[in-house]
């Protein structure tokens, strides 16, 4: 048999993973194409993938066959058991050293557990997060990739290659061991749940409490996007505000104000309460979603609950919208400082040694939270790779200090007329705790120690834990510490 051609397999061939074989052709690979069902990959070959050098596979068996060693795998299939039974159906006709990659939306822990598996029979594993839509994976998709460490060298340049580019750099880079790529991606998917909350606020604020038209408020998130907020989802925000329906009303006033999920934001969540790590803003940002999807109860509720009776709003219109700026930039700084302390929890809980600066550098350009911004973040992990949290760097705390009057400003205005504004909030009431070196929680400690007898350690000896008879009845015995 001649000399195999293929430099790497991809496995599903739905929207993502059609684009990304044409994408990896467009950058000089040989791909082989296969699929569950087989008379996919014959409809791609003669259609899509006409006149590429894209090479179509009739079993896995032929596929392995057609790949260079050692053989790389990639995976795009449904999330779960899809996985789990291809990599079983791959084992038999691999050898030490072929990689398989997982490209498609696992959660972490399943990539954990596989990379180990792997591992153990001397094979290398790769979990990808892949960001940016059916046209990133097309034309440059953010790309963040872990998992085993020697399967690096092997993927970096098709998978740096086919990323998106931000100022020449590819959006890709070896994240971390295990499941560190997975990880990234979803804490990526929480982040954005939280952009878009802090978007949707200065909308309700511009709309509901400063009566601007969308027209206005278009041109209001077209001049943002010149500035420190220059992101894609600003950018399209604006144009949204813009759209007609055919009617030549406005569309955005006829959705439904109920948001859907898919659950990357609640899995940071979830993961934020796992490992105690105070993600306040992704949290209320999926909260808000569900809040929003009470619609019924709402709507009932509205005519029965009062709000404020505060005077008509008098400030001075161009004032308060750049507050609202500024307290959204100001609420997104503490939002990627919470998404990167997270990041760096779980990283000493895993045993994972991450890359933030490149972290950063993969968001910057090709996914959903594409912005200037990032570039920033990036900026301070070059500057000083092990800093500790986002909010010390000098950069970033000069700019909140710059944004800091006017983000009190509109939260304290909001709270006034009673118009939500929970991530917005939910950041300076982090912000003020973070920056406290004395909280109230000594009355908690005592209050635990009061009716459980939880015990307490005193100011100036820590780690001496000490139970105190504050009703002088009751035992003296004390409940042992454990921290949840
Ligand atoms: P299909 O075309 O044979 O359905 C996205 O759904 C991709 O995942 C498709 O390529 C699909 O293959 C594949 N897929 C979905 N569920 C699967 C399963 N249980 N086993 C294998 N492939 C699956």
């Amino acid at each position: 048999m001649a000399e195999p051609k293929g430099d790497i397999a991809l496995i599903g061939l739905a929207v993502m993973g059609q684009n990304l074989v044409l994408n990896m052709n467009d950058h000089g690979f040989t791909v082989v194409a296969f699929n569950r069902t087989v008379a996919k990959v014959e409809q791609f070959l003669a259609n899509e993938a006409k006149g590429t050098k894209v090479i179509g596979a009739k079993s896995l068996e032929d596929m392995v066959a057609q790949l260079k060693k050692p053989r790389r795998v990639m995976l795009l299939v449904k999330a779960g058991q899809a996985v789990d039974d291809f990599i079983d159906k791959l084992l038999p006709h691999l050898e030490k050293g072929d990689i398989i990659i997982d490209g498609g939306n696992s959660e972490y822990s399943d990539t954990n557990r596989r990379c180990k598996a792997l591992e153990a029979k001397g094979l290398l594993y790769v979990g990808s997060g892949v960001s940016g839509g059916e046209d990133g994976a097309r034309y440059g998709p953010s790309l963040m990739p872990g998992g085993s460490p020697a399967a690096w060298s092997h993927v970096k340049s098709i998978f740096q290659s086919i990323a998106a580019k931000s100022d020449g750099e590819p959006c890709c880079d070896w994240v971390g061991p295990e499941g560190a790529g997975h990880f990234v991606k979803m804490v990526h998917n929480g982040i954005e749940y939280g952009d878009m909350q802090l978007i949707c606020e200065s909308y309700h604020l511009m709309k509901d409490l400063v009566g601007l038209n969308q027209d206005e408020m278009a041109e209001v998130f077209e001049d943002w996007n010149k500035t420190e907020l220059d992101s894609f989802l600003i950018e399209i925000t604006r144009d949204i505000m813009k759209f007609k329906d055919t009617d030549g009303k406005y569309l955005l006033e006829k959705i439904r104000d109920t948001a859907g999920q898919k659950g990357t934001g609640k899995w940071t969540a979830i993961s934020s309460l796992e490992y105690g790590v105070p993600v306040t803003l992704i949290g209320e940002a999926v909260f808000s979603r569900c809040l929003s999807a009470l619609q019924a109860e709402r709507v009932q509720a509205s005519t029965q609950l009062k709000g404020p009776n505060e005077p008509k709003f008098g400030w001075d219109k161009k004032t308060f919208i750049n507050n609202i700026k500024l307290a959204l930039y100001a609420s997104k700084i503490v939002s990627y400082a919470q998404g990167f302390m997270l990041m760096r929890e779980t990283a000493k809980e895993l045993g994972w040694k991450l890359n933030f600066g490149g972290i950063a550098l993969m968001w910057r350009g090709g996914c959903i939270i594409r912005s200037r911004f990032l570039g920033n973040i990036k900026q301070a992990f070059d500057k000083n790779p092990d800093l500790s949290n986002l909010l010390l760097d000098n950069f970033f705390k000069d700019e909140i200090h710059r944004c800091q009057a006017a983000w009190r400003n509109v939260v304290g205005t909001a709270v006034m007329y009673g118009i939500p504004t929970p991530a917005f909030s939910t950041a300076l009431a982090f912000y003020d705790g973070y920056r406290s070196a004395r909280l109230p929680a000594n009355l908690l400690q005592a209050q635990r120690d009061y009716f459980g007898a939880h015990t307490y350690e005193l100011l100036d000896s820590p780690g001496k834990f000490i139970h105190t008879n504050w009703t002088g009845h009751g035992g003296t015995v004390s409940s042992t510490t454990y921290s949840a």
